[in-house]
């Protein structure tokens, strides 16, 4: 393939070179500096005349985009969440859109499970007391925290990554795991993560742990507020691994100052990369900057998918994560 007849493709945030290398030799690449976002409008600009983009969650592709970028055919999500794309625009529009399923899923249940860790048993907050030189003397509740091995494992939301979790909660820890979903799983799954499907009111008031896993929609818009947290355990954790919005941040806030339950880790937040100010000023709060996937093994996995379906669809007119496949057929 000659270099003039390369499609032009955008890598609308900085990606490893290795990925970066396996692009450019089927594409025309325009590349994003590192630490560098694109405004919306910059990004339309950025896309004039490509084929292709490589996006992460952070890039919004909506129907204004895609009328003013006619040409563009895909956008591959670096992300298996894919919230950031009007899917039915895109439909319309005739653009695949393609995410980056599966290579994550071990990676962000470990890190499910590390925040899970973390926020029963204080441990960002018992470092900051150390740091603090406030370590002075000892007592026997010196930040006694919540058990772990043994209790109740609540998971709403049961994709593969709650499923992923489940198994850990349940082999590894001998907890007992109750899920919600917008479907039950069948047997043989329920089976091999040891999983009680329950209400979610059940879910709420009979979890120690409860885990965020679900997508987020406009439905699962704040699924837990104030209302929600009111019916947990006041000796329960929450941890949210899924997507900012989908807890009720202010709200959440005001619990745990006030005690209603125990303690949360977040990952994700509403508006990331701000944070609601007043979790930033509760102490029994584990706070990570949206780092669930990020092992550099894993992080590569993601990059290579998103890089290989743009190549498999500019150059072969297939996908090999599809969310949209009706693209595909209408393509062909
Ligand atoms: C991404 C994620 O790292 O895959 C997802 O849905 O939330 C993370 O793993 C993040 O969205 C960057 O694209």
């Amino acid at each position: 393939m000659t270099g003039a007849s390369k499609p032009a493709i955008l890598i609308a945030r900085a990606v490893f070179p290795e990925v970066e290398s396996r692009l450019r030799a089927h594409f025309e690449v325009e590349t994003t500096p590192a630490g560098m976002v694109w405004s919306p409008d910059e990004l339309v600009q950025r896309l004039q005349g490509k084929s292709g983009v490589l996006t992460t969650g952070g890039e919004r592709i909506d129907a204004g985009l895609l009328a003013a970028c006619p040409t563009l055919r895909i956008a591959a999500n670096l992300a298996v969440g894919y919230n950031n794309f009007d899917l039915a625009a895109m439909s319309v529009a005739g653009v695949l859109g393609t995410n980056a399923p599966d290579v994550l899923t071990e990676t962000t249940a470990d890190f499910g499970f590390a925040l899970l860790m973390a926020t029963a048993r204080r441990v960002t907050e018992s470092e900051r007391f150390l740091r603090a030189g406030q370590w002075n003397q000892w007592s026997l509740d010196l930040f006694a925290g919540a058990e772990v091995h043994g209790t109740t494992l609540g998971i709403l939301g049961m994709g593969r990554i709650g499923r992923a979790i489940a198994r850990r909660g349940a082999h590894g820890f001998g907890m007992q795991v109750l899920y919600h979903n917008r479907s039950r799983l069948d047997e043989a799954s329920e089976a091999d993560c040891r999983a009680r499907y329950v209400s979610k009111a059940e879910l709420l008031a009979q979890a120690d742990h409860l885990v965020l896993v679900l997508p987020y929609t406009p439905e699962a818009h704040h699924s837990i507020g104030a209302a929600e947290i009111a019916q947990m355990k006041p000796s329960a954790t929450l941890v949210n691994i899924a997507r900012g919005g989908i807890v009720d941040d202010a709200a959440l806030a005001r619990a745990l100052r006030e005690r209603r339950i125990a303690a949360a880790g977040l990952d994700v937040f509403e508006g990331e990369p701000r944070v609601h100010p007043d979790l930033l000023n509760v102490p029994n709060v584990v706070l990570t900057p949206h780092i669930a996937s990020a092992t550099l093994p894993t992080r590569m996995a993601m990059a290579m998918l998103a890089a290989d379906n743009l190549i498999a669809y500019l150059t072969e007119g297939r996908a090999l994560t599809p969310l949209n496949p009706d693209v595909i057929k209408a393509a062909t």
